[in-house]
């Protein structure tokens, strides 16, 4: 049996991955119509910036003490022969940093931003909208990330929402201008209760095409947008209990969405990669995109491989029992490294704290990979990443900003430096250097058959086996750091 502790963990793990998609207090739904207070905004346009008092943040270098400028990312600096702004394509996540209340199942919010008025309106979309890209601007990164019901109230109907996410969408597309593009788009469909089984793994027939309805129109603004990709977080895609579930029934539903979800993005000509993003937990007990592999299982099983990439979520790896880097990498030898989700969990704490990333050496590692894989576009970094509930302050929202990128353009300098030296990557080709011989060249070319290996065997007799070199491989690490 639970315990009150467990219950409230439960509760506290179920409720900080809604918390920070619906306001406190806010009404589900708000048609376009609607006149009712929640939905209905009396405060009128905002007035002047919403962020006076910060300018475009400049970088200064490493040696400079103002907050309010990166130490660490330049722009516009080569590194490897590639701008460090071309390296990242950093995004801002909306959700994250324009719903973010800092609510949690303990207490309500905790932010209040001046230009929010309390509604779930029309009027407060357009002008969270209007705040959203002058963050953008102003922090220096030409791209974005959004659910669909993070950016336009949901209305009563299908009808109405549609029509809400119109209305906000037409203002994103001005206010865009012709730098700012979204990295990706997606549905959101976990929050609204009719996805309590699922969605396109519902047990019940009219979630699934709501569901599709939905992914329909979400792929179809991402495309008006010039979206460059489109994700597939399956946030309530998988069980709470194998004994009411039919696992195989909802697997073959999945990709059934999957394949219909290509076909549509073929039909409106849309040529953005789709992204699946693992998650192992939270909300679901097991969710079916449990961690790259797992989702590269599915893909091949069901013939999508060539579909889709992944979107590797860092503080997603530490839940399944991976590092980032891990991940990463399991992406990016099976031709799948999409795009990162850059954030970070913390040590003691087993649920998704999307926190900023702050780790230089995980940060390391993460872009060895990324160079090794040429890059990640059309994918990016997107900042799916929230202040603390204890962060009040609308500079905080750049403070994380500059220090996540900070964080990730020392990781690509100190890869750099390690590619350049060359010591790690031949530490490791000494590692293996005895799979040069022709032996091992037959092994490797699929030659190595039993009779032959065993009569080496007995020719070589006992190998000699050399160290790994573990500490060395460290020492070189930090020594670029
Ligand atoms: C939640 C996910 C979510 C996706 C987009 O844990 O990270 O934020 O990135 O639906
Ligand atoms: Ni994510
Ligand atoms: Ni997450």
């Amino acid at each position: 049996m639970m315990g009150v502790t467990g219950k409230l963990m439960f509760l506290y793990v179920f409720l900080n991955v809604v918390s920070y998609i619906v306001i406190a207090g806010s009404p589900p739904t708000c048609p376009a119509a609607d006149i009712s207070s929640d939905c209905k905004s009396d405060s009128g346009e905002w007035d002047g910036e919403f962020f006076p008092g910060i300018s475009k943040i400049k970088y200064e270098g490493p040696s400079s003490k103002n907050s309010l400028s990166f130490k660490w990312y330049n722009a516009n600096e080569e590194i490897l022969g590639k701008k460090m702004k071309d390296w990242f394509r950093f995004s801002v996540a909306f959700w994250h940093t324009f719903r973010g209340t800092g609510g949690d199942p303990f207490g309500s919010a905790t932010k209040f931003w001046p230009w929010e008025d309390g509604t779930n309106s029309l009027a407060m979309a357009k002008r969270r909208m209007r705040a959203n890209f002058e963050f953008i601007e102003k922090i220096g990164v030409d791209r974005w990330c959004f659910h669909d019901r993070d950016i336009a109230p949901d209305g009563k109907t299908l009808e109405e929402s549609n029509a809400n996410l119109d209305e906000v969408v037409a203002l994103a597309k001005e206010l865009q201008g012709s730098k700012i593009r979204p990295l990706w788009g997606t549905a959101q469909l976990f929050v609204h209760p009719r996805y309590m089984h699922g969605a396109a793994t519902s047990s019940e027939l009219g979630v699934y095409a709501y569901a599709a309805a939905q992914v329909k129109k979400a792929m179809e603004v991402t495309h008006y947008l010039g979206g460059e990709n489109y994700v597939f977080w399956g946030g309530r895609e998988g069980y709470q209990s194998l004994l009411n579930t039919d696992m195989e029934r909802e697997l073959n539903h999945l990709a059934r969405f999957m394949e219909a979800a290509v076909a549509y993005k073929k039909k409106i000509g849309f040529n953005g990669t789709l992204f699946i993003e693992p998650k192992p937990q939270e909300p679901t007990k097991h969710q079916y995109d449990w961690d790259a592999a797992t989702a590269a299982n599915f893909l091949r099983k069901y013939g999508l491989i060539d579909e889709f990439k992944l979107n590797i979520e860092c503080n997603h790896a530490t839940l399944s029992g991976h590092s980032c880097h891990h991940e990463v990498e399991t992406a990016r030898i099976n031709g799948l490294l999409g795009n990162i989700d850059a954030n970070s969990g913390d040590p003691q704490t087993g649920w998704d704290t999307d926190q900023f990333p702050m780790d230089v050496a995980e940060a390391t590692l993460v872009m060895l990979s990324v160079i090794k894989n040429g890059g990640i576009a059309p994918g990016g970094f997107n900042f799916d990443a929230k202040l603390r509930r204890e962060s009040t302050e609308v500079e905080d929202i750049f403070i994380a900003h500059i220090a996540g990128m900070d964080t990730l353009a020392r990781g690509l300098r100190s890869a750099a430096k390690l590619i350049e030296d060359g010591s790690l990557n031949e530490l490791v080709r000494k590692r293996y250097q005895s799979f040069d011989s022709e032996v091992g060249q037959a092994i490797e070319a699929g030659k190595g058959d039993f009779e032959m290996l065993e009569k080496k065997a007995f020719e070589w007799g006992e190998p000699k086996v050399p160290s790994a070199k573990q500490e060395l491989a460290e020492m070189i690490l930090q020594g670029a750091i």
